[in-house]
Parts: structure tokens; sequence; C-alpha cells
């Protein structure tokens, strides 16, 4: 079977447009963006979903959510506020299984989601 896409970007085996990283995670801006910020925030590890999730992964997630705001003020969005979005399992539209925080800005966001 061939590795995970973001395995390979985690490892820079595949090109990203990174925004920031760091020993857990790495933070790139998204292939098809929807939004004038459209950013991915991924832990190294592989981790299917937040659904796959245990408590030893409690000080991983916090981070990702951390480095996410940190990724929103370094693209200018977070003054003028930004969405975090994370997609588990097929209703919700996961297409890549390696767990990603999407982060959109740039633009005002609709509520509910689609
Ligand atoms: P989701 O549908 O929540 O699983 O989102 C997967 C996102 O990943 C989607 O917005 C497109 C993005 N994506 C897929 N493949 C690549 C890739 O090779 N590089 C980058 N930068 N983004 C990708």
């Amino acid at each position: 079977m061939s590795e995970c896409i973001f395995c390979r970007i985690a490892a820079g085996r595949a090109a990203a447009r990174i925004v920031l990283e760091d020993e857990a995670a790495v933070v790139f801006h998204d292939l098809h963006p929807q939004a004038p910020v459209h950013l991915l925030v991924i832990p190294r590890r592989h981790v299917v979903s937040v659904a796959e999730g245990t408590t030893e992964d409690r000080e991983l997630f916090g981070h990702l959510l951390l480095l996410a705001a940190r990724a929103a003020r370094l693209t200018g969005v977070a003054d003028s506020g930004f969405r975090i979005v994370t997609n588990c399992g097929a209703n919700a539209g996961q297409s890549v299984f390696h767990l990603h925080l999407h982060v959109l800005g740039g633009r005002a966001m609709r509520w509910p989601p689609g």
C-alpha cells in the first residue's frame, strides 16, 4: 500500500508550502484552498482522526490547537477571525485519513457549515 500523503509531507518526502513546523507537527497550505487562507495542521505521527484519539494523545491534540492559532496569527487572519475544522469519517467528508485541522480565514464564514 502506498504511504499516506500527509506522512510523506511530514517526513519531507512530498512537497508542501510549509508555514511552520516543530518536532511534533507541521502546518502547511491546503492544495485546494476553500478560503483566502486555508492551512492544514497535522501531527507528524500517523493518527487517523480525532475519533481514534486516546488519553495519551491529550498533549498532542492540545498542541495542534495551539499551533493552529499560532499559524492563524502568522498568516494574518487571527484578528479578523478564523475557523478550525476537523473532519472525522465518511459523513464529515474526510478524504485524507491522517488527522488534520483545517484553519480557514480571510473571509466571512457561514453557519451551519454545509
Ligand atoms: P479532508 O476532506 O478533511 O480529509 O481534507 C483533506 C484536505 O487535504 C483537502 O482540503 C485537500 C488537502 N490535500 C489533499 N492532498 C493534499 C496534498 O498532497 N497537499 C496538500 N497541501 N493538501 C492536500
